[in-house]
């Protein structure tokens, strides 16, 4: 019988992960999430025939940050803006709209009737970015276009028959397929809505819908649910932050959750924040363009250091962030299930 050596600790070696933008725990907080000081890192006014910069994603790319942004202009055009960043929280997006190229000769048939793009994600799967929005096509539905550097962009087919909004792809296949939450929807301003999943072999036919999650009666998201950033994979489950809409006497109020999927069948629930993550409290999220409205789209992720970053648009008009710790956001949904 040989007896093992304890291995002796590795000696410290310099920390290469780059850092996302990240503040503490402000003292005294025992919030789940807490918010930037900088807040909102982006203005309505950041560029020129802006009325307004929010409902926007961010990833990783090359040594800083890429994204893709959603910009009302002055004529109160919905449209899609990328922008690059060294530090995720300093941004610099392109004064024109991003013009997709067809990615198959039968883009043109839909591509010719722009009625508006808006809320974009941006999914890295496989071998690119995937950029996921609200595509008005005959009212609004789930376009589909990928990049492979955030200067040239192509377009795939819309995902779904409208009215749909909210179409978030997961990062990787599951089972064999492409999976891709959305919330089917109406042709305004929507009383309603559930997160249904689809599959796809080839990102362009969707189907196999399975219901996930629906609203809940007397709560914070009583009227509709929407998914937010692209689901975060960790041991315990996709990691899902969404937001929930409840209808006050003022109108809808846009809060953030979190739920926890199961990793091979998306479509089943481990668990499920009763409580909010984050509702509008502060000013940039209460006053603006449609007040009261904390409308996430991205989050980044330390996993060394267990850091979560949400980017979420504050009341139609602002770009903000949210810190927290992943395991303190998991613990939270299954706490408060
Ligand atoms: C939804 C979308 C979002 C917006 C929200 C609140 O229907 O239009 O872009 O943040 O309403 O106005």
């Amino acid at each position: 019988m040989t007896t093992s050596q304890p291995t002796p600790d590795p000696a410290p070696t310099p920390d290469r992960t780059p850092s996302i933008p990240w503040e503490d725990r402000p003292p005294g907080s025992t919030d789940v999430l807490w918010r930037s000081s900088r807040n909102p890192i982006i203005g309505r006014h950041d560029l020129p025939r802006s009325n307004s910069i929010f409902n926007s994603a961010v990833v990783p790319f090359r040594d800083g940050y890429a994204g893709v942004f959603r910009v009302d202009d002055t004529t109160r055009e919905m449209n899609l803006h990328a922008g690059r960043s060294t530090d995720g929280v300093s941004w610099t997006i392109a004064e024109e709209t991003i013009a997709f190229e067809p990615a198959d000769g039968r883009i043109p048939e839909i591509s010719a009737r722009f009625e508006h793009a808006y809320d974009p994600r941006v999914t890295w799967l496989e071998d690119r970015f995937y950029v996921t929005w609200c595509n008005g096509y005959h009212g609004p539905t789930i376009g589909v276009g990928y990049t492979h550097d955030f200067e040239t962009f192509f377009q795939l087919d819309n995902a779904f028959l409208p009215f749909n909004r909210n179409g978030v792809l997961f990062p990787r296949r599951i089972g064999g397929a492409y999976a891709m939450l959305s919330r089917p929807s109406d042709n305004g301003h929507t009383p309603f809505g559930d997160i249904f999943l689809s599959e796809s072999p080839d990102l362009v036919h969707w189907g196999r819908h399975r219901h996930v999650m629906a609203p809940i009666p007397w709560t914070w998201e009583s009227t509709k649910i929407g998914a937010g950033p692209t689901p975060i994979e960790t041991p315990e489950g996709w990691l899902l932050i969404y937001h929930g809409v409840l209808t006050s006497c003022n109108g809808y109020v846009y809060s953030m959750g979190a739920a926890l999927l199961d990793l091979d069948q998306p479509w089943k629930v481990i668990a499920r924040s009763r409580d909010y993550l984050l509702s509008p409290q502060v000013p940039y999220e209460q006053v603006g363009d449609v007040p009261n409205v904390a409308f996430p789209c991205a989050a980044l992720v330390d996993e060394q250091r267990d850091r979560l970053t949400i980017y979420y648009g504050g009341a139609d008009t602002v770009v903000c962030m949210a810190h927290g710790s992943l395991s303190g956001v998991i613990a939270f949904v299954r706490s408060r299930s």
